[in-house]
């Protein structure tokens, strides 16, 4: 006698009579079924050519030295956000990044995940490769037929500004220069161009910042920009639709964490790294140093939001100082001898009292050395944003001066 089977006791009778509902689960489950399979035999012939490759060593080999350089770019990118030219120098010594100032100048513009401060800080450098980069940078942008608010928009956008005024300088002469190059013709010069384009921001500031109680009117942005155009005014139709377009929306800042970035324009600023002795444990601490707002911010990395300590400049004063153990230094004291009024975070994040008597400090150069005590006297006595401005609106006026 044949074994049954235990199932085939059911497949030798009569069908089940199942109940409509779950005999149309059945068909369902028969057609999710068949699909499936169709689909495993369709992906089957899609990989049946790239099988071979798998079992390929010289393949296998070659993407493994893809994710081995996918993680060093990655690397790279992340360096490049804690001190941008660390981390360029890393993508380039690991041959991901070509040392020109072309491939820089994209890898910094599309490149996905880059922290816009960096990108600031990194093109404002004033070494030629960081003026090439620069060029490169702003030439990528495409600002033709666009006004100048817009294309502004479009490069505020695109990296954070940073806070010294000699970068932004220089940052808004390659912004202007491009602006011309893609609109021939809409101002007599680039001064003109840089002028207005400071004027805008000024604007932004005093029409969005609660702060500035007292809001310029459409006839005061015009007033302001008198003959600006080689001591010609500028068509009022295009001031009015350039008052009009930031009034109706403020300049959008990248990473903005509160500090409205216009305000920086009014106080001299410089940023950079610099030797930082300890106050009673006399030790040297490397720190990324801000000045801004009369202030001087020290920070770990470049892009730590929160400062470990912030140097309030009101009464003091800098010196070189001569150290023999240390080169280039500079110090910043209280004339009257007494201790430097200064705040600091500790370890666990509590705010506590400074307790310097006064600070050391020791730059990279010479040069920088006295770059540091100029902008610190500049930032303590006077403003030198409104220089920038006002030397370039001399230029464009002497210029018509000696046309004449
Ligand atoms: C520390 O030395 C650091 O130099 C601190 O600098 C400094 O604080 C401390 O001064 C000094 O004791 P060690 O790290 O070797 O212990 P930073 O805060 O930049 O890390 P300052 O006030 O310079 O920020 P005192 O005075 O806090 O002890």
């Amino acid at each position: 006698m044949a074994v049954r089977r235990k199932d085939s006791f059911l497949w030798g009778r009569a069908p089940l009579k199942l109940p409509k509902s779950e005999k149309k689960q059945g068909d369902n489950l028969k057609t999710r079924k068949f699909e499936l399979l169709d689909d495993i035999q369709k992906l089957r012939l899609e990989i049946s050519h790239v099988m071979p490759d798998i079992h390929n060593p010289e393949l296998k080999q070659k993407s493994i030295k893809n994710s081995v350089r996918n993680r060093r770019f990655l690397r790279g990118k992340k360096k490049f956000n804690m001190d941008p030219n660390l981390g360029i120098h890393y993508l380039v010594e690991n041959g991901l990044l070509e040392w020109e100032a072309e491939p820089v100048a994209e890898f910094l513009y599309k490149e996905e995940g880059l922290n816009k401060t960096a990108i600031g800080n990194f093109l404002g450098e004033r070494e030629e490769m960081h003026l090439e980069v620069l060029k490169s940078f702003v030439d990528l942008h495409e600002f033709s037929d666009l006004n100048l608010v817009q294309a502004l928009r479009q490069f505020l956008w695109s990296f954070r500004l940073p806070g010294e005024a000699q970068k932004i300088d220089r940052m808004m002469e390659a912004f202007a220069t491009r602006y011309c190059d893609c609109n021939p013709g809409v101002f007599q010069s680039t001064d003109t161009c840089y002028i207005l384009s400071f004027a805008i921001i000024m604007l932004n500031t005093s029409l969005h910042n609660p702060n500035v109680k007292d809001k310029p009117s459409l006839q005061r942005f015009v007033s302001m920009n008198r003959g600006i155009n080689n001591g010609e005014d500028l068509p009022i139709e295009l001031l009015t639709k350039l008052y009009a377009s930031i009034r109706s929306e403020p300049f959008k800042i990248p990473e903005d964490d509160g500090n409205d970035l216009t305000l920086t324009f009014f106080n001299p600023d410089r940023e950079g790294w610099l030797l930082k002795m300890g106050g009673r444990i006399k030790t040297w601490k490397r720190r990324w140093f801000i000045l801004t707002d009369s202030c001087l911010y020290y920070f770990e990395y470049t892009t730590d939001k929160d400062p470990i300590g912030i140097i309030p400049l009101e009464n003091l004063s800098i010196r070189q100082l001569h150290d023999s153990n240390k080169q280039y230094c500079l110090e910043l004291y209280n004339p009257k001898g007494q201790k430097i009024k200064a705040c600091k975070t500790e370890n666990k994040g509590r705010v506590v009292q400074g307790k310097h008597q006064s600070y050391k400090l020791s730059a990279a150069t010479a040069e920088e050395r006295d770059d540091w005590i100029d902008a610190i006297r500049a930032s303590i006595t006077k403003d030198p944003f409104y220089d920038l401005v006002s030397l370039r609106k001399r230029k464009v006026t002497s210029n018509v001066s000696s046309k004449d």
